[in-house]
């Protein structure tokens, strides 16, 4: 594994970006065949007036029209492993399609130095090539994607406790790429850092151990309190995500563990064929098929087609029982506020994991990379019911209102349709508010070791943390492992709205604006949510592995002009930003 820098040829980064984004966009022109389709519902999944750009400029509408709810929601594929191997067994040696690390990116350090427990179960061998697609977001029409095995959504990886896995991702598009599983307790080397590129022809192998953080009290032992359930991965290059992710590279990564399988096999979650990964998004297209994408637009993404896991506005046929839906905001700037048209949401979990207990609500708030785990019951359902977005957001600059109160449309945009069939299923899973789930340890303010404050605000058309703008060879925090600490996250106001998210490890949000927050925010997120002038306080442990890691507004355009600030954890305490550790190319 070699340590040089990958450059750009002398261009500025953002000069790199910009071309790069072009270049991609010429690369599209003329491979779309579409033309605009038949229908009776144009613009039905528009918000009113189409969206606006940063500037109040009206943006274009997708010239295409459809009649919504005509097409099942697409349910993207379980990836398989190319080998499970018992790294343990001779026998098994002639198992190995590739040695893990024998490939130009290499793998992470840690792969050859795993203390035993971490491979208490097999080792699976994944490969998984970026490349372009195409894709039929409004049925009939043709929109070349980027997509992970070349198709949008990408696969779904489902993953266990102590079963490692190395993933081998091929880069066969011509732009940069680094794909982070957000949500996830990883080494540096393959947490998707910005420049810690899969280069175009290259590949690098990805070494996800699969284990959660260790207690605190010393023990050793796993503290499962911490153990994942909903992730998903995403490409995080430098400067390009907005571009890549809107272009397609988003999938799912669902994580299990002992906890989790009794709570299904007791028959307390449902499972199986009523545990749907659902991702909403938004896009916008040109009149050739193609996704509208404008790199010079830094306020943030709005599309006026409201996608489901990939599809405009789709049904599915559920059973009268309940169903554990897992909904990702998969948008780049968009924010969805959620209703049913009939029944309440039983909320189990926020972001990556499972809530100590399940709570009932009617209305879930989603920012940009945000996840709520819920149950929803059919039992007693009319023959239809929709999934409401009711927010009003017409910029990138975020919805309308405050995170309290946010601006409600009425009658709002239906984004998918449940058909309800068939007799009440007998022998349903038992989930009601209230049931236990996975138990909780709150950080307490007497283990806080060092506070840090991050301001999160615009300047000159473009977007910094403290001041600064994202530089990947600088840290701006270094906390010693194995320390807790607070950080105050602030919005720095004019109306904008700006999710944060941190790397590595959950947070626990104590306050929200001095307050205590919503009984579903307070105890592990991977996304802190600002809305304007909104102050978050939180507590995080660093555990486990070395910087350097990021975090960020997931905001994506916002995230791409440089609202990134790297934290690297030190096994010994220092204020010293340098060195940080690289893992070029
Ligand atoms: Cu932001």
């Amino acid at each position: 594994m070699s340590n040089t820098p990958d450059t750009n040829g002398g261009l500025s980064r953002r000069g790199f970006n910009l071309l790069a984004g072009a270049g991609a966009m010429l690369g599209l022109a003329g491979a779309a065949s579409a033309r605009p389709q038949g229908g009776n519902c144009r613009g039905s999944g528009t918000t009113p007036g189409g969206g606006f750009d940063g500037n109040g400029v009206s943006l274009p509408s997708s010239p295409f029209t459809y009649v919504p709810f005509t097409r099942e929601m697409p349910k993207p594929p379980v990836k398989a492993p190319c080998a499970i191997i018992d790294p343990t067994n001779p026998s098994q040696s002639g198992n190995w399609p590739w040695q893990p690390g024998n490939c130009h990116h290499g793998v992470a350090p840690e792969y050859f130095n795993q203390p035993s427990d971490w491979q208490a179960g097999p080792l699976k061998l994944y490969e998984m090539d970026q490349k372009d697609g195409v894709h039929e977001i409004i049925p009939g029409v043709q929109t070349p994607i980027r997509g992970y095995d070349g198709i949008y959504p990408g696969p779904t990886f489902r993953s266990r406790m102590c079963e490692p896995m190395v993933l081998r991702v091929k880069n066969s598009l011509n732009t940069q790429t680094s794909v982070h599983l957000h949500g996830a307790h990883n080494p540096a080397h393959c947490d998707g850092y910005p420049n810690f590129y899969v280069s175009p022809g290259q590949q690098r192998d990805y070494y996800y151990p699969n284990i959660c953080p260790r207690k605190p009290d010393g023990s050793g032992q796993w503290d499962t309190t911490e153990s994942p359930s909903t992730m998903w991965y995403h490409d995080h290059g430098m400067d390009l995500t907005a571009e890549n992710v809107v272009m397609g590279m988003a999938g799912f990564h669902i994580f299990t563990d002992a906890l989790e399988e009794q709570l299904v096999a007791d028959n307390v979650l449902p499972g199986g064929d009523q545990d749907l990964p659902i991702v909403l998004q938004d896009r916008r297209l040109r009149s050739d098929g193609t996704i509208f994408f404008d790199a010079l637009d830094h306020n943030g993404y709005l599309g006026d087609i409201m996608v489901v896991n990939g599809a405009a506005q789709p049904f599915l046929r559920v059973q009268r029982r309940k169903y554990r839906f897992r909904f990702l905001d998969g948008a780049n700037a968009r924010f969805f506020l959620l209703r049913l048209t009939w029944g309440n949401f039983t909320q189990i979990g926020n972001d990556s994991w499972l809530l100590p207990q399940a709570i009932e609500t009617n209305e879930l708030l989603l920012s940009p990379a945000k996840r709520c785990d819920v149950i929803v019951d059919f039992t007693n359902a009319p023959n239809e019911v929709y999934l409401v977005n009711i927010l009003k957001q017409d910029s990138g600059r975020g919805p309308g209102g405050t995170t309290a109160n946010p601006q409600r449309l009425n009658p709002g945009v239906p984004m998918l349709k449940f058909i309800v069939e068939g007799p009440v299923v007998g022998n349903d899973a038992t989930v009601v508010p209230g049931t236990p789930l996975r138990p909780h340890h709150a950080i307490a303010a007497s283990e806080i070791t060092t506070t840090r404050e991050f301001l999160f605000h615009r300047s000159n058309g473009a977007w910094m943390i403290n001041g600064k703008f994202f530089d990947e060879f600088r840290a701006d925090a270094t906390p010693t492992l194995g320390s807790a600490e607070r950080w105050i996250l602030k919005n720095g106001g004019g109306g904008w709205w700006h999710p944060v998210h941190i790397h590595l490890e959950s947070h626990q949000i104590v306050k929200l604006n001095g307050q205590a927050p919503a009984p579903s925010l307070r105890y592990k997120s991977d996304v802190a949510m600002l809305g304007p002038n909104d102050t978050a306080e939180v507590h995080m442990r660093f555990r486990t592995f070395t910087g350097p890691f990021v975090f960020h507004c997931h905001n994506l355009e916002h995230e791409d002009m440089r609202m990134m600030f790297v934290f690297d954890p030190r096994t010994t305490p220092t204020q010293a930003p340098q060195p940080i550790q690289s893992y070029y190319p």
